[in-house]
């Protein structure tokens, strides 16, 4: 079983994924948890601040350390193996978060994630109590709430039992490191627009072939970045040449 531990000034949030879909099914099943810690519930002055403003001046504040580390040792305090976990800050300055990652998150039983509000966590609770600081894209958002939640979600669907086919998470975009081809489904017409006939003709040595091109044609146009990593045959390559080929004339 899977434990998420959250050090969140908003543990509310948490209801989303804890109780919606997919994952809020793999929640009732068993199959994961989520604990939330308020470092609100850590202050130790009589304001009950969590947050300073920022030495060196500037605007907004900075998530004091304290709180922080107090959260963080109730946490510890509470899993009987402590060795086996991994903190994990979300945050705009982390590593961008990749299905690989995803993958390997998914083996830990004890997961934290801290979730910064404000301008940020003071640096020094980052050096001396975080393992991974991680993005999960090129841009800004006002916590690293909604961050941590698509973590939760990416990893908990490969749990297994968590999908309700189980193929599908083998099959799903991403596991052969290539953007996913188009899907459709009933009517085979709609506004005048048919289905691929491909998809209509029963022969599944077709399908899985237009399929495979369809992927490497929409990784190679919208992600020549992922395109570029993978290990493709010379028939997939030659046949790519092609299509840019054709592509740049038709454009
Ligand atoms: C807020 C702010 C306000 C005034 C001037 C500068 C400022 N910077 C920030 C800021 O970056 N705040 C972050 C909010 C601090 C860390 C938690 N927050 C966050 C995480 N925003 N976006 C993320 C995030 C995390 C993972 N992947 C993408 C975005």
């Amino acid at each position: 079983m899977l434990n998420f531990h959250v050090i969140s000034l908003f543990p509310e949030l948490f209801s989303a994924v804890r109780d919606s879909g997919v994952t809020g099914r793999a929640h009732q099943k068993g199959l994961w948890a989520c604990h939330c810690v308020n470092p609100r519930e850590h202050v130790q002055d009589v304001h009950n601040t969590v947050d300073d403003r920022p030495f060196g001046g500037g605007p907004g504040m900075v998530m004091m350390y304290q709180p922080l580390k107090d959260s963080l040792l109730q946490i510890r305090s509470s899993i009987e193996d402590s060795a086996r976990v991994k903190v994990i800050y979300l945050s705009p300055q982390g590593t961008p978060l990749t299905q690989a990652k995803v993958a390997e998150l998914a083996q830990y039983q004890h997961l934290v994630l801290l979730c910064g509000r404000y301008e940020g966590v003071d640096e020094r609770f980052i050096e001396a109590h975080v393992d991974e600081e991680i993005a999960v894209g090129d841009f800004v958002v006002s916590g690293g709430e909604l961050p941590a939640m698509m973590l939760m979600d990416a990893v908990v669907r490969l749990i297994p039992g968590a999908l309700g086919h189980q193929a599908s998470a083998v099959e799903d975009s991403f596991s052969d490191g290539l953007l996913d081809c188009p899907h459709y489904t009933r009517p085979a017409v709609i506004d005048g627009m048919a289905v691929p006939a491909v998809l209509q003709s029963g022969n599944h040595a077709e399908i899985a072939k237009w399929r495979r091109q369809q992927k490497l044609m929409r990784t190679a146009s919208r992600r020549p970045d992922l395109l570029a990593q993978l290990e493709l045959t010379k028939a997939e390559l030659d046949w790519l040449t092609e299509q840019r080929l054709v592509d740049m004339k038709t454009e």
